[in-house]
This record gives structure tokens, sequence and C-alpha cells, in this order.
């Protein structure tokens, strides 16, 4: 199995802060072992196994007795932040958004509503919506105007549909790149997701499977590693940050 590739049945996931880090353990169900429900989930767990995790969403296989369940590790620091989200960094998520397989349309009104949502005046964008759109709806509500407090508000706003958010089941949705938590316009390089690279303006495949490659030889930490990177050596610093 490919488990780069593996469309997961989400079983649990949690949050925790680790290191000054916020990371999402998502746990998914293949063949489960007996038992392994009532294990308490966490980092704890992880602590024990002598491995080091990559923190991009990649999966892991574990075997627990006569079965195994896979897992990933998502540092919500490789995320895109929506309230830090701008003009310049929509382009990113409308990228994103049509490699999701949307039309440019959804992904130009899906970006533009959200700016609308969380910035404090009434004037909506060319393709986004403000508390008169809202305010036709069967239920009426207003633009909140502030920033998000969870993901799930994302499903208030004009075009976010439960598929776009949460996938379908083959396709991952937004949440699997969207954050609340990591407080920055800045994405971390050693844990965005394959796909949000894919969506940075400018990313060329060559330099995408560079920066895969060197991450899975240790931590792209400074500028001389990242231009590295960019000329294809990979001379990272050994990873000393694990799980
Ligand atoms: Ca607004």
């Amino acid at each position: 199995m490919d488990l780069h590739h593996f469309q997961p049945q989400i079983l649990g996931s949690r949050f925790q802060d680790f290191r000054n880090r916020r990371l999402h353990l998502v746990f998914v169900i293949n063949d489960f072992p007996p038992g392994f429900l009532f294990h308490p989930f966490g980092i704890q767990y992880f602590a024990h196994l002598d491995i080091r995790l990559q923190t991009d969403g990649t999966f892991y296989r574990e075997q627990l007795g006569d079965g195994f369940f896979t897992y990933c590790v998502e540092d919500e620091a490789g995320k895109l932040d929506i309230n830090a989200l701008s003009n310049t960094t929509g382009i990113i998520l409308r990228n994103l958004i049509v490699q999701l397989g949307y039309p440019q349309e959804i992904a130009d009104m899906v970006v533009d509503s959200i700016l609308d949502w969380k910035d404090i005046d009434e004037l909506h964008r060319l393709n986004g919506a403000e508390s008169d759109y809202y305010q036709t709806l069967p239920n009426p509500c207003k633009a909140k105007n502030a920033s998000f407090d969870t993901l799930e508000e994302l499903l208030l706003v004009k075009g976010v549909t439960p598929e776009l958010l949460y996938g379908n089941g083959k396709q991952k949705g937004l949440a699997a790149f969207l954050t609340v938590f990591a407080k920055t316009n800045k994405i971390q390089i050693n844990a965005a997701p394959r796909e949000l690279l894919a969506s940075i303006p400018g990313m060329t495949d060559d330099l995408m499977e560079n920066i895969m490659t060197a991450r899975t030889m240790g931590q792209i930490g400074k500028i001389r590693d990242l231009q590295n990177v960019i000329a294809n050596k990979c001379e990272c610093q050994p990873k000393i940050d694990h799980l």
C-alpha cells in the first residue's frame, strides 16, 4: 500500500502542544487491532516509538499485535492560517482549491468570501460576500467581521461546502491544509504538505521534489539550507527535533 496516497477513514484526531509547536494527530482505521480503541490517544504514545516522524501529514503504518493502524502528524505551522490570509497569500489558497479539482470561479468566490468574512468592513470584494448576502439566506446571519475561532466556521462562508472543507473520502479537503493556530502568514517549509507547497506561486516540480527529498534527510533550517535545496544539494541540518 502506498501510504502517501492512502485515503483514510478518520477514526479520531486531537491537537497536542509539543515543544512550542501545535501538532495535529490523525488516526485512521485499517485492520484495527482489538483493544486499541481503549488506548489513550496522544503524543505520549509516539514518544515510545523509536522513529523520527515527518510532520507534514505523511502517513505511517504501525504494527500492533495482529493488526495495524496508520497515522499521521500535521504541524499546524506547516499550514495556511486563514486569520492571516491576505489578498497576497490568498493566491496560495486559490491555487490550492483549483488543485483540489474545483473551478477557478469557486476558488475566487471562496477566497474573496473568506477575506470578507473576517475583515471589519461591509464592503464585499468582487467575488466575495458580506452581511447583505448572508441576510438573504434561509437562516440569515451577518458576516462575522472578525477572526475565525475554528476551521468549522468556514462552513458559514459563501461557497464553502462540507466536501470542500473535509474532502470526500477520495480527495482531501481544505481542512488538511488550513489552520487558525499558526498566527502568522508564513508557512513552515519543513512541515508544509505537498499540495500546499505546490500551490505557492513560482513553485516548480523540480524545486518541490528537492524540498521533499531534503526534508527526508533533515530540517531546512537556514537560508543556506534553502539555497542548497534550490541548487539540488541536500545538505540540511540533521533532524534533531523529533517526537
Ligand atoms: Ca467584512
